[in-house]
């Protein structure tokens, strides 16, 4: 019998917090002996995803390979857990229902920062690019996000600690009996 998994994916703006609350999750589950990978949306465009813009089109297909490599991973017993933004709401629909299909676990967590916040915060400059006219099509800004209606998870990272929002998941997490 294979160990359960499952995928975990974090949607929200940039500059939301889905990086960072992956990796505190991450670290929880492998310190309890549980395989994960992060599928790192930056990462991936390098690879997997070389060549793909941030077209509907493209971000589309982007979301797609990535909930292929992440359902194959928990079909086999890894916990992945995908920091991507993931804009539109048929696009994660999508990736959902494969796995409902192969009967494997998918776990949806909004990672709800207000806009306003994430532009505060602006880790890698994004916004303040897009407000100087050198970026166009920024998502959340001039570009669409469709939030998700019904999460698995909601998190309002501006009042809670990176630790309190990834502990918010992982008891989500042990509510679905996937622990
Ligand atoms: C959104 C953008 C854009 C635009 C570049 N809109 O934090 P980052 O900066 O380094 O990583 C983000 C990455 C977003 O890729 P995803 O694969 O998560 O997006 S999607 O689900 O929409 O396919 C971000 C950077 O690309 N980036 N331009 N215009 N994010």
């Amino acid at each position: 019998a294979v160990e359960c998994g499952a995928t975990v994916w974090l949607t929200g703006l940039p500059s939301a917090g889905k990086t960072t609350v992956a990796r505190v999750l991450a670290g929880r589950l492998r310190t309890e002996g549980r395989r994960v990978e992060v599928l790192d949306g930056d990462e991936i465009r390098r690879f997997l995803s070389a060549g793909l813009g941030f077209s509907r089109e493209d971000r589309h297909t982007n979301v797609q390979r990535i909930g292929l490599v992440a359902e194959v991973l928990a079909r086999n017993g890894v916990f992945a857990v995908v920091p991507v933004i993931a804009p539109y709401a048929d696009s994660r629909e999508a990736v959902r229902k494969r796995h409902a299909a192969s009967d494997t676990p998918y776990v949806e967590v909004h990672v709800a920062t207000p806009v306003e916040v994430c532009s505060e915060r602006d880790v890698k400059g994004l916004y303040a690019r897009q407000a100087a006219g050198a970026l166009k099509g920024l998502t959340g800004v001039d570009d669409p996000y469709e939030p998700p209606l019904t999460p698995d998870v909601y998190l309002p990272t501006q009042h809670q600690t990176p630790q309190e929002s990834a502990d918010a998941v992982y008891t989500a997490l042990a509510e679905r009996g996937l622990l």
